[in-house]
């Protein structure tokens, strides 16, 4: 088969959309593709040295006669030139707005033959989907790509519930490197954060945006420790620190709970830890579910959006509804005191990982979606 030359265009900061457009770019890179990130800067999980990845910066300049700088079409524009210059077969672009209509801007500037996939991700369809003032241009994104990704049916179904596009929608689930998420010897960790061996490790990880109910986890926490002795750690920052460090405090926990802000090396911290809580209320899949799963972590999370499609209810975890504490605090007690309940659920959760969602799997998929585009001409 022909090696393709790929043009990839995300959010290039912290966050799900972007580490999986990095990996992916990585993993097509490795199966001997040409890979072009067009990104405003360098994705931050593109750490080593690639000699066929390419990062082409989007520089936003700030002219006074702008109010707003415009990303879109400094964005189009670079695509447009990468395209063009790289003779790319096709932009893979990750989120709907603005990425697919910039991506749609850019063919019109260089001519029909450069293909368009966009997947969705969640938050362009399941908050700003409600948004009147975009939900038509996010509509037009999706009909104006070549193919259309959903990270799961969920999202994929919520798409058409909400904006009825006349695009066939496919899903496509993330995927995690397994090479670096894999459970691995960090009792170092343990000792050098002040948990004792008789101590059980709960783990949350998120943007601490007011969807995540990091609120939620708090409460479950506080719950628990009444009947296990346990620390919470709580990994990541974002809008609701403020109010959950004040939760923390109101509910007397702040021995027990480390924030330990935004970190890299999760796999060592998944390691370490016994249960993990996403207690979320809209979530298109939960990258990290899977990433938790493949260090042998159960997780307890809502059930709602694509976790279902993620977490089976009481094989790899348990799924309650969103803001029952009673049962979640329940259904982690018991992964915290049942060591069979323990040990089966962290087998099935690294199985499902390795198994239903091994790279080699979701790459070979986005792969055939690429040679199927450009084969139909
Ligand atoms: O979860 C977030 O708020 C970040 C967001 C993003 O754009 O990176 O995550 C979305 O995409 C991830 C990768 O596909 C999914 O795993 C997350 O579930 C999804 N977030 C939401 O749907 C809220």
């Amino acid at each position: 088969m022909k090696k393709l030359k790929i043009g990839i265009t995300c959010y290039p900061t912290v966050g799900g959309s972007g580490v999986v457009a990095t990996e992916l770019g990585k993993k097509l890179a490795e199966n001997g593709h040409e890979i072009h990130f067009v990104t405003t800067s360098r994705p931050f999980r593109l750490n080593k040295m690639y000699h066929n990845i390419f990062f082409h910066e989007v520089d936003v300049n700030q002219y006074s006669v702008f109010k707003h700088p415009p990303y879109d079409l400094a964005l189009a524009s670079k695509m447009a030139e990468v395209a063009k210059r790289e003779e790319l077969d096709l932009f893979h672009v990750h989120y709907a707005v603005p990425h697919a209509i910039c991506a749609h801007l850019a063919k019109q500037m260089t001519g029909d033959h450069l293909k368009i996939v966009t997947t969705l991700h969640g938050t362009d369809i399941t908050v700003l989907g409600h948004d009147l003032s975009l939900s038509n241009m996010i509509k037009f994104g999706i009909e104006a790509s070549d193919a259309v990704t959903a990270v799961s049916r969920a999202l994929a179904d919520q798409t058409y519930d909400l904006l009825n596009p006349d695009k066939k929608i496919q899903t496509v689930y993330n995927f995690i490197d397994e090479r670096i998420y894999q459970k691995q010897n960090a009792d170092h960790l343990k000792r050098e954060y002040g948990i004792s061996e008789d101590e059980k490790v709960i783990i949350h990880v998120s943007n601490f945006r007011q969807v995540k109910r990091v609120q939620d986890v708090v409460r479950v926490f506080a719950r628990v420790l009444d009947n296990v002795k346990s620390k919470l750690l709580l990994v990541g920052d974002g809008p609701e620190m403020t109010s959950v460090c004040k939760l923390v405090r109101e509910l007397g926990v702040e021995k027990n709970v480390l924030f330990l802000g935004k970190q890299n090396h999760l796999e060592e911290l998944y390691s370490i830890s016994d249960v993990k809580l996403l207690l979320s209320e809209k979530e298109s899949f939960g990258l990290v579910l899977l990433e938790a799963m493949a260090c042998g972590v159960p997780c307890v999370a809502t059930n709602i959006g694509g976790i279902p499609e993620v977490i089976r209810d009481g094989m790899s975890g348990f799924l309650c509804d969103v803001g029952d504490i009673k049962t979640i605090t329940e259904k982690t007690t018991s992964i915290l005191t049942d060591k069979q309940l323990h040990s089966r659920m962290a087998s099935e959760s690294m199985r499902v990982a390795k198994e239903e969602f091994h790279s080699s799997i979701i790459v070979k998929q986005y792969e055939a979606l690429y040679y199927s585009l450009l084969s139909s001409g």
